[in-house]
């Protein structure tokens, strides 16, 4: 068979090298925000395996996460900054790409036998590879074989990446979505749970990144124009040529990510508008997933057994309120103060407290992990009563549509760190009723939510990231719209800052 080089073969090539940059700069952008790797999957301060910042601690006992931030230079990260969900815009625009142009060229691959170039028939490749090997070691270019398009190093380090290192880059990403892990219990459970698998993808970057290191390397010593010429015309007879026009591929190549850099600082909502074109077709399928898995709190594996007081290290995310209304529950006993309304498009508006929240809960509970956007984890074990149920009794009115959650906090008063009112958040009627999607008042059997989780009562929302997991619940209203809420986004963070309410990974 000839191999040669074919033009869908020269068009993958030239792709890759922009969706790869982009990847890894936006992914520096994701782990930037939390640049630390665990085993366990309670990320229990202290107990990382690798961290890439300088700040060694949490600048605040409880309310951690939020000072654990590093910002990149955007010379470094897409778009730097300690941008994250602008980050994971790009990274999820670009996985699109990256994912369907893989697609193509696996079938292509296969259908046309071109395989062959990179799957050893024989055991006689590896031979032939420790023979090149040593033959790079003294600086000798080995020979392709006959009739190949590269020798024996080269077919198995291309066809690692292609068909090894890029299938588990995806299956990582894919489930690094609570949904999808969720939905997909024993395959995370065997693939080492939610922070091995983290692991495991910033792994697979690294692998990428040595790979074109040393690719770029063997390139120059095999001969620039002689390599590029095979990758831009298909052939090695217009070496002059094909370093020129690949060169130029490069810098533009450059330019394209510092036109994508400069206009995501400057227009956030337009790469907004370019994701949610891009990413939420199919994103929004993962609502078809309702979150099953179940942990258990005391036995989750060997490792976990750090853990001496699991509440306490459950970690915290933003202050709590501190409005003399809330102070006062808190100091009353909320046991009975406290009054959840819910309101809204429903037949029977109606207001509990929570000792009815309990009853009605007849003791209900789920133990689950909770994903932080930043990327930690916590399990927590959550009593409460589903939304579904509660949907039930009020009895939402025909063309409802969203079902919107309001907290005691106001982010400008309560969170330094923050601008802006209200803590709110809302979920699709597809995500209310899902099973696991939970009004909470117990975690981990004490009696009560601490006040920096939550209390006197949350939202579990276990098949979305973190964020949407609204502390310290005021109300709940049923809508037949979200779009005209504030500025129209769903939430509090979709608001202010560039997170996606659909975006369930
Ligand atoms: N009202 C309110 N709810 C909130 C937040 C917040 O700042 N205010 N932070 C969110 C984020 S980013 C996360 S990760 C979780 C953290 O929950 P935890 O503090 O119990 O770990 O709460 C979410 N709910
Ligand atoms: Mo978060």
């Amino acid at each position: 068979m000839e191999f040669g080089f074919p033009w869908w073969l020269r068009v993958e090539h030239f792709l890759n090298i922009i969706f790869l940059s982009f990847l890894v700069r936006s992914g520096i952008e994701i782990l930037g925000t939390y640049p630390k790797l665990y085993r366990s999957q309670h990320t229990v301060p202290g107990t990382a395996w690798s961290q890439f910042t300088v700040q060694r601690a949490a600048k605040h006992k409880y309310y951690t996460v939020g000072g654990e931030y590093d910002d990149y230079s955007p010379r470094i990260s897409l778009p730097g900054r300690g941008l994250l969900g602008l980050g994971r815009y790009w990274h999820f625009i670009t996985v699109t790409g990256f994912v369907t142009s893989w697609v193509i060229y696996i079938v292509l691959l296969f259908g046309t036998g071109q395989w062959r170039r990179y799957i050893p028939t024989s055991l006689d490749t590896f031979v032939q590879a420790g023979r090149d090997m040593v033959s790079y070691l003294a600086f000798v270019v080995p020979e392709a074989a006959d009739g190949a398009p590269f020798n024996a190093i080269q077919q198995l380090s291309y066809g690692f990446v292609f068909l090894v290192l890029t299938p588990l880059v995806i299956l990582t990403g894919v489930f690094q979505s609570p949904a999808v892990a969720n939905y997909f219990s024993r395959i995370t459970r065997m693939l080492g749970g939610r922070q091995v698998i983290r692991t495991v993808h910033f792994l697979c970057m690294i692998g990428y990144i040595v790979f074109t290191v040393i690719h770029v390397a063997m390139v120059i010593l095999h001969g620039y124009g002689y390599e590029t010429s095979k990758i831009v015309f298909g052939h090695t007879d217009l070496p002059v040529a094909g370093g020129v026009v690949f060169t130029i591929g490069l810098a533009l190549v450059v330019l394209l990510h510092v036109i994508a850099t400069r206009w995501t600082l400057a227009e956030g909502r337009a790469v907004e508008k370019l994701h949610n074109i891009v990413v939420r077709p199919w994103t929004n399928l993962l609502y078809h997933l309702p979150a099953r898995m179940h942990y258990d709190r005391d036995n989750v594996s060997g490792k976990d057994v750090v853990l001496k007081n699991t509440t306490q290290n459950f970690r915290g995310s933003g202050r709590p309120p501190e409005t003399p209304e809330y102070l006062a529950l808190m100091a009353n006993g909320y046991e009975d103060d406290y009054v959840l309304e819910i309101g809204g498009y429903v037949e029977r508006p109606m207001s509990l407290t929570i000792r009815e929240l309990r009853e009605l809960a007849e003791g209900h509970s789920q133990t689950t992990l909770h994903h932080c956007v930043q990327g930690f984890t916590s399990i927590g074990k959550w009593r409460g009563i589903s939304v579904s149920d509660l949907l039930d009794l009020a009895g939402p009115l025909p063309g409802a549509t969203d079902v919107v959650f309001m907290s005691f906090q106001d982010m400008g008063r309560d969170d330094a760190l923050y601008e802006g009112g209200t803590y709110y958040e809302s979920t699709p009627m597809i995500e209310a009723r899902m099973p696991q999607t939970l009004i909470a008042f117990d975690l981990n059997d004490e009696g009560e939510i601490p006040a920096k989780n939550g209390a006197p009562v949350r939202l579990r929302t276990e098949t979305s990231t973190g964020f949407r997991n609204l502390k310290w619940l005021e109300r709940i209203e049923v809508v037949n719209r979200y779009d005209i809420i504030v500025e129209g986004r769903g939430g509090y963070f979709e608001d202010v800052d560039f997170y996606d309410r659909n975006q369930l990974i």
